[in-house]
């Protein structure tokens, strides 16, 4: 508002992350709860920006959150570190699958080999979502068009749920903006779902109870030399975090 701008989308402003697209805010904050704020600008030409953040309402993160917060947040480094013109975008959602499945397996939450969970879609009951989207004049650029802007020619979404609800399928090109837009979550009828039922450690997970969802998002833009992150000055290491809100 300070800078004349408006916001883009309906922000997304919660205590229960797992509940993606919330736009309800009926939940009193609690002193060991995560506030996630996916809340962005747009410019009055029109141009949109779309930022997500985790804070603790306490303003630190417990030993649980702290674990799980920084398994996505090196997800999104990894991600964001492979971006440059000509790499393919599902390529860099795999990336972050990759980096937060091995995570997920260091902290005994899930089982198995990370390369294999991945190839099995396994990390789709924590990571239900694509990695992001094209972001322009509209948050979601060109999706009312459905996926022509999002998908090369000849190409269509998968079934695969690890892959299905990625919005974006294409070569990156110098000039594109995109979102890095990993998280974590706890969705109960995911979580029963019988196919990840072997994968996963349930002693393990309880003690996780506290992270109902986390997400970490930038918007990133391909350049010559690699890419530019346009939304860098808004903290998102933990320390820097927990300093702030002191
Ligand atoms: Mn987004």
């Amino acid at each position: 508002m300070a800078h004349n701008c408006t916001t883009a989308y309906n922000s997304i402003v919660t205590t229960q992350g797992h509940i993606l697209h919330s736009e309800t805010y009926h939940y009193p904050l609690q002193p060991g709860d995560l506030l996630l704020v996916d809340a962005g600008a747009e410019s009055q030409a029109g141009w949109a920006s779309d930022v997500t953040r985790t804070y603790p309402v306490s303003g630190k993160f417990s030993p649980t959150q702290r674990l799980i917060y920084e398994v996505v947040l090196n997800a999104q480094t990894q991600a964001i570190q492979a971006i440059r013109s000509g790499v393919e975008y599902q390529d860099i959602h795999l990336t972050a699958c990759h980096a937060l499945t091995e995570g997920l397996v260091e902290l005994g939450i899930l089982k198995g080999n990370p390369t294999d969970l991945v190839d099995r879609h396994i990390h789709s009951v924590f990571f239900p979502h694509g990695i992001g989207h094209l972001l322009g004049l509209d948050v979601h650029d060109m999706e009312d068009l459905g996926d022509i802007a999002g998908y090369a020619p000849g190409r269509a979404r998968t079934t695969a749920p690890g892959l299905k609800y990625l919005r974006l399928h294409r070569p990156l090109q110098v000039g594109m903006i995109v979102t890095i837009e990993p998280g974590f979550y706890q969705v109960p009828h995911l979580l029963q779902d019988p196919q990840y039922q072997p994968f996963i450690n349930w002693e393990r997970l309880a003690e996780f109870a506290d992270v109902k969802g986390i997400r970490i998002e930038d918007d990133v833009l391909v350049t010559p030399q690699g890419c530019e992150v346009l939304t860098q000055n808004l903290a998102k290491e933990i320390e820097t975090i927990e300093a702030i809100m002191k």
